[in-house]
């Protein structure tokens, strides 16, 4: 791409030589009495110039030459680019296959990603629990999609959570008609590894000791309910 500031110093020294090498030329010489007087004259001044203020005139011209090549600064600058990347969003498939499963159930996302459950036939959903609590909500704030119920295909709707922290998130489906949680219907974002005490299978083996009903909220909370956008995913 062209910059055309970056060619002013050329054509200042092109100018330079042109002008020195119009004093020197022989037509003009102060010395020929032949020559044309006004020619002459500014000649003379110029080779004076010249002659008496050459330090100065370098200094000048430097400064000339300076402000040129700091000219285009102001044109390389970017303005901040204010559109925000996009989102990684990972899916969770509810009662995939038609199995009493997440898939998959043990989900590793980047603080600030989305989760999104989709929901195959029966009735299910997702509510956030805690490790030490299967199949009960975490407290009053614990995200809950509601059901969807489903006969064939994948719901018209999903469930969006975000993922704020680090901290694992445990979550189930609170589906009572055949014990859904009770019977594997749990998952996990984010486990912790290095602490197998704490690993989705320690906690599949507590849900599976729960007795009674599992818990859903009072109404959906904690994440976005919003239409499919990949209805026709094909699971
Ligand atoms: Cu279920």
């Amino acid at each position: 791409m062209d910059n055309p500031p970056s060619l002013m110093p050329f054509l200042i020294i092109i100018i330079i030589i042109t002008f020195i090498s119009f004093t020197n030329h022989p037509t003009i010489n102060t010395s020929d009495s032949n020559a044309s007087t006004l020619p002459l004259q500014i000649t003379s001044v110029f080779t004076l110039s010249i002659k008496m203020h050459s330090s100065t005139l370098f200094i000048t011209l430097t400064t000339a030459l300076g402000l040129v090549s700091a000219a285009p600064t102001d044109k390389t600058y970017n303005p901040t680019k204010t559109s925000a990347a996009p989102r990684t969003t990972h899916t969770v498939i509810a009662g995939r296959g038609g199995r009493l499963i997440f898939d998959p159930d043990n989900v590793v996302a980047e603080v600030g990603s989305i989760v999104e459950f989709h929901f195959n036939p029966l009735n299910h959903s997702v509510v956030e629990s805690s490790f030490d609590t299967p199949c009960q909500p975490k407290d009053a704030d614990s995200f809950f999609s509601g059901f969807f119920p489903v006969r064939e295909g994948q719901s018209d709707e999903v469930f969006q959570i975000e993922v704020k922290d680090t901290r694992p998130i445990w979550f189930y489906c609170a589906q009572n008609n055949n014990a859904h949680c009770q019977s594997g219907m749990t998952g996990v974002i984010n486990q912790n590894f290095d602490r197998q005490e704490f690993s989705l299978r320690a906690h599949k083996e507590l849900a599976a000791e729960v007795e009674g009903p599992s818990g859903v909220q009072g109404g959906i909370q904690g994440g976005w309910r919003i239409p499919n956008p990949n209805p026709l995913g094909g699971f």
